[in-house]
C-alpha cells in the first residue's frame, strides 16, 4: 500500500514529493482520495434514502475521507518520510461552507452515518458558493463578509443532470454536483448539491450586500440569506423552490430508472425533510405526479407515504410561515395544490389550530409536513415529549402513531478518530478497537475507572491538546493563554435561548469579584464561538459585549492572571476540531425546554469534557448516563419554565432590581470601562433588553448557575476526580454515536 501511494502521489504531482508545496500536494491528494471514492462498490438497493436539507455543514472532507478509505496512516507515514506534516496540508482545504449550526452539521454526520452502515442514502441540498458568511471582527463587532469556498481543484464533480425549474415568469434550469460520501470501512453514497450556471458572485458588494431581485445571478450565493426585508424573503422561497423542485425530479427519475410506476413509489424512496426548509417538496412531488398521470388524490397518498419530518425546534420564529401572497408571487403552481391540501384538513378536523392556511393567509410548513408526511421526530427524548405535549399537541392527539424520538447523534470518525488522535491510541491500546465500528464498546473503559495510570495518561491528553489549542490561537489571532488554567468553553451559533449572555454575565461577576480582591481558586480561560445571524440585532450586541470584556480583561495585570476571554473568530467545523479536544467545561447552559438536543454537548463529553449545564435537549440524556458525580447540572426545569411562559409571570426586572450581584454585572455593560472599548448604542440596548425583557429567562438562572460554576471550578482542582469524571463521560458517550441514531431512523421510518 505504501509503494503504491508514494507512487501515485509522485505522478500526479510529476515530482517527488518532496519537492511539492503543501497546495501540490494537496491537490494531488484530493485527486487521489476522489479516484479512490469513486472506484469503490456504491450502496444499492431497490428503495433509497433522500436526506434533503438546505444545510449540510460538512467540513473539511480530505482527512476524514482518508480516515474512512483506510488509508489515512499509510498517506500520514509516506507524507512524514518525505519530511511532509499532514496537519499542514490538511490547512490548505478551505471548509466548505454549506451550513449554519446543528441541523447541518447532524445532517453531515448522518450522511457519514448512513454509508457507513451501509444503508442506501443520499444528501439533497444546494451549492452555496459564497456561504453562511464568513465573520470578522472589528472595532469589537462582528462585520460579515463572504466566504467563497469552491476552488479550482474542489470535492464537487459536474454533473450532466439538469432539470428544468420554473418560477412565475422566469424558467432556470438546475444542474447537480456531487460529493462522494465514503463510508467508514464501506461503500459510498452521494451529496447532491444543485446549482445555477448563471450565478454570479460579483454582484456582491460591502460586506454581504447584493441585489436581491436578481434571481438568476443570486439564486446560490448564500445559505439564510437576510429575511428582514420581503426581498429577502421572497429570495428564501425562490432557494427553497429550486431545491425541492431540482431533488423531486430527481428522485422520481432515480426511481423510475429502477422500474418504479410511480404508484409504487413509497417501495422505491423515502425522503426525510429536514426541519421545514424543504417542505414544498411535498406539494411539488404532487404536482409532479399529477403531471404524469395520477389522479390527486392517489399522488397525495403517494406522497404522504412516502415523506416523514424532522423538527429540530419549538422556537416559533423558527417553524415557518408563508404567506399566500408570497408563494403566489415566486411558485404559483404550489398554491392550487397547498389549498386542496388544506380543504382536506378543514373537512376532516374541526380544531383551526391545526390548518395549513390560516386566516391571515398565512401558510404553516410544518403543518403540511405534520399531516402530509408519516412520520414526526424529535430530536431527543425531552424535546420529543415537549412536542407531543405541548408545541404539536394538537396534532399528536390526532397522529400519536405519526411521533417518534430520534435522540441525535455524531460521527465517531470524525469527532474523535479524526481530531483526538492521541485518546484514540490510547482507547485503542486499553479497548481494543471495536468501539469505532460498535461505539457501544466504549463502556468497556468503565472498567480503568480507578486505574491511576490511565487517569494519569487521560490528564496528559487533555493538557497536550490544550498546548495545542494555545499555540494555535495564538497564531491564528494573536492571543495568549495558559494551557495551565480551566479552560470553559461554549461554542455555537450565537442565540439568546442558548444564552452566552449568561456566560457573560457570569465573566463580568467574576471580574468584579477579582478586583474586589476576591481571588479564585483556579484561574480560568472563557473561550466563546459563534455566528450571529446578520439581522439578528441583539445576538450582535451579545458579541460586542463579549468581545469588550475579552479587551478589558485580557488587558488587566491585576485580573488576567486569574480569568482570560477569548472570543474565536469565525467559528466553523474546523475550529470545533481543535477547540473541543481541549475542552475541560463544556457549557450547554440553554433555557430549559427551548434547545431541541444540542449536538456540540455530545462532541464534549466524547472528548472527557465535563459537562454545566440545565435539564434541556440531550443534557437531560447525558445527565443519565453519567450520573450525578459526572456532570454539574444547574437551573430550572423545563416544566417549570413552560410554567413561566403560561403564567406570564417572570418579570427580569425584579432579579435585577432584588439582587445585588446581577445589578451590578447588568450595570457594569454601560460602565466607563466598557464604554471606553464599545459602542454605546449597542451596549445600551442589550441592557435595556436584559433588564426589561430577557425572554429567555437569564436572570432566573444566574444565582444556580453561578453556584454549580464555583462547585465545577473547585472539582478540577483534584485532577484524579476530575479524570475520573472525564474517563466516566468518554466511556459512557457510545449512545451518542450517530451509528445507532441512524440504526433507529431506519428501524422505525425508513426501512431500508
Ligand atoms: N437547529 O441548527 C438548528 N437550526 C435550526 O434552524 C433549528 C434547529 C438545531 O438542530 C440541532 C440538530 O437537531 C439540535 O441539536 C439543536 O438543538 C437545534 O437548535
Amino acid at each position: 500500500m505504501q509503494m503504491n501511494i508514494q507512487e501515485t502521489l509522485q505522478q500526479k504531482l510529476g515530482k517527488e514529493i518532496a519537492q511539492a508545496s503543501n497546495e501540490e500536494i494537496y491537490g494531488a491528494l484530493l485527486s487521489m482520495v476522489q479516484e479512490m471514492a469513486g472506484e469503490k462498490e456504491r450502496t444499492d438497493s431497490k428503495k433509497k434514502l433522500y436526506y434533503i436539507s438546505a444545510e449540510f455543514l460538512i467540513g473539511k472532507l480530505l482527512s476524514n475521507n482518508m480516515i474512512n478509505l483506510g488509508i489515512f496512516n499509510e498517506v500520514k507515514d509516506v507524507l512524514a518520510q518525505n519530511g511532509k506534516n499532514i496537519a499542514e496540508i490538511e490547512e490548505v482545504e478551505p471548509e466548505p461552507s454549506l451550513g449554519n449550526g446543528g441541523l447541518g452539521r447532524l445532517a453531515a454526520c448522518f450522511l457519514d452515518s448512513i454509508a457507513t452502515l451501509g444503508l442506501a442514502g443520499d444528501g439533497v441540498g444546494l451549492n452555496y458558493h459564497l456561504g453562511l458568511f464568513k465573520q470578522e471582527f472589528k472595532n469589537n463587532l462582528q462585520r460579515e463578509t463572504p466566504n467563497p469556498w469552491i476552488e479550482e481543484k474542489s470535492w464537487l464533480k459536474k454533473t450532466d443532470v439538469v432539470y428544468p425549474v420554473s418560477f412565475k415568469g422566469l424558467n432556470v434550469n438546475a444542474r447537480m454536483y456531487d460529493i462522494e460520501v465514503t463510508g467508514y470501512n464501506n461503500k459510498t453514497n452521494k451529496l447532491h448539491l444543485f446549482d445555477i450556471d448563471s450565478v454570479d458572485e460579483t454582484i456582491v458588494e460591502d460586506g454581504i450586500a447584493f441585489n436581491k431581485e436578481d434571481i438568476e445571478k443570486n439564486l446560490t450565493l448564500f445559505l439564510y440569506p437576510d429575511d428582514s426585508d420581503e426581498n429577502g424573503r421572497l429570495l428564501r422561497i425562490y432557494q427553497q423552490y429550486f431545491m425541492v423542485s431540482a431533488g423531486a425530479q430527481l428522485i422520481l427519475d432515480e426511481c423510475t430508472a429502477k422500474g418504479c410506476n410511480l404508484h409504487d413509489l413509497a417501495d422505491y424512496a423515502v425522503i426525510q425533510i429536514n426541519d421545514t426548509h424543504p417542505t414544498m417538496v411535498i406539494p411539488e412531488l404532487i404536482r409532479l405526479l399529477v403531471e404524469r398521470g395520477l389522479d390527486m388524490d392517489e399522488a397525495i397518498e403517494v406522497v404522504s407515504k412516502t415523506c416523514a419530518y424532522t423538527n429540530h425546534t419549538i422556537l416559533a420564529e423558527a417553524l415557518e410561515k408563508w404567506p399566500v401572497y408570497y408563494l403566489k408571487k415566486v411558485v404559483p403552481q404550489l398554491m392550487p395544490i397547498i389549498e386542496v391540501l388544506d380543504d382536506k384538513v378543514r373537512r376532516k378536523y374541526e380544531d383551526e389550530s391545526v390548518s395549513i392556511i390560516d386566516r391571515n393567509d398565512t401558510v404553516h410548513m410544518a403543518h403540511i409536513d405534520i399531516h402530509y408526511g408519516f412520520s414526526v421526530n424529535g430530536v431527543a427524548s425531552l424535546h420529543t415529549e415537549i412536542l407531543k405535549e405541548t408545541e404539536l399537541n394538537n396534532f399528536y392527539k390526532i397522529y400519536p402513531e405519526k411521533f417518534n424520538n430520534k435522540t441525535n447523534g455524531i460521527t465517531f470518525r470524525r469527532w474523535l478518530l479524526h481530531c483526538n488522535p492521541a485518546l484514540t491510541e490510547l482507547l485503542d491500546e486499553l479497548i481494543g478497537e471495536g468501539y469505532k465500528k460498535d461505539a457501544a464498546e466504549l463502556e468497556k473503559l468503565l472498567a480503568f475507572k480507578d486505574d491511576e495510570k490511565v487517569l494519569d495518561r487521560l490528564v496528559e491528553i487533555k493538557h497536550a491538546n490544550k498546548e495545542a489549542l494555545c499555540k494555535y490561537l495564538e497564531e491564528t489571532q494573536g492571543v495568549k493563554v495558559s494551557p495551565d488554567t480551566i479552560f470553559d468553553i461554549q461554542i455555537k451559533r450565537l442565540h439568546e435561548y442558548k444564552r452566552q449572555q449568561l456566560n457573560a454575565l457570569y465573566i463580568i461577576d467574576k471580574y468584579l469579584e477579582i478586583k474586589a480582591g476576591k481571588i479564585p481558586a483556579a484561574p480560568v480561560t472563557a473561550i466563546f464561538g459563534a455566528k450571529a445571524a446578520p439581522a439578528y440585532v441583539i445576538a450582535k450586541d451579545i458579541i460586542h459585549l463579549i468581545l469588550c470584556l475579552q479587551e478589558i480583561i485580557n488587558n488587566d495585570p491585576e485580573v488576567s492572571p486569574y480569568l482570560k476571554v477569548v472570543m474565536v473568530e469565525n467559528y466553523n467545523v474546523t475550529k470545533a476540531e481543535k477547540l473541543i479536544p481541549a475542552c475541560d467545561i463544556s457549557e450547554q447552559i440553554s433555557l430549559a425546554s427551548k434547545e431541541a438536543s444540542g449536538t456540540g454537548n455530545m462532541k464534549f463529553m466524547l472528548n472527557g469534557a465535563v459537562t454545566l449545564g440545565t435539564e434541556d435537549g440531550a443534557n437531560v440524556e447525558i445527565h443519565e448516563l453519567v450520573g450525578n458525580d459526572n456532570i454539574f447540572v444547574f437551573g430550572a426545569s423545563s416544566d417549570e419554565v413552560i410554567e413561566h411562559y403560561a403564567k406570564a409571570d417572570y418579570v427580569a426586572r425584579d432579579f435585577y432590581e432584588k439582587n445585588p450581584a446581577i445589578k451590578a454585572a447588568i450595570d457594569f455593560i454601560t460602565s466607563e470601562e466598557v464604554l471606553k472599548v464599545g459602542e454605546k448604542e449597542n451596549l445600551e440596548r442589550l441592557q435595556h433588553e436584559i433588564i426589561s425583557k430577557d425572554w429567555f429567562m437569564t436572570l432566573l438562572d444566574f444565582d444556580s448557575y453561578k453556584e454549580k460554576k464555583e462547585e465545577a471550578l473547585r472539582a478540577y482542582a483534584d485532577q484524579k476526580t476530575w479524570a475520573k469524571k472525564a474517563l466516566v463521560n468518554i466511556a459512557k458517550a457510545g449512545y451518542f454515536s450517530s451509528d445507532r441514531t441512524i440504526e433507529e431512523y431506519n428501524r422505525d421510518i425508513w426501512h431500508l
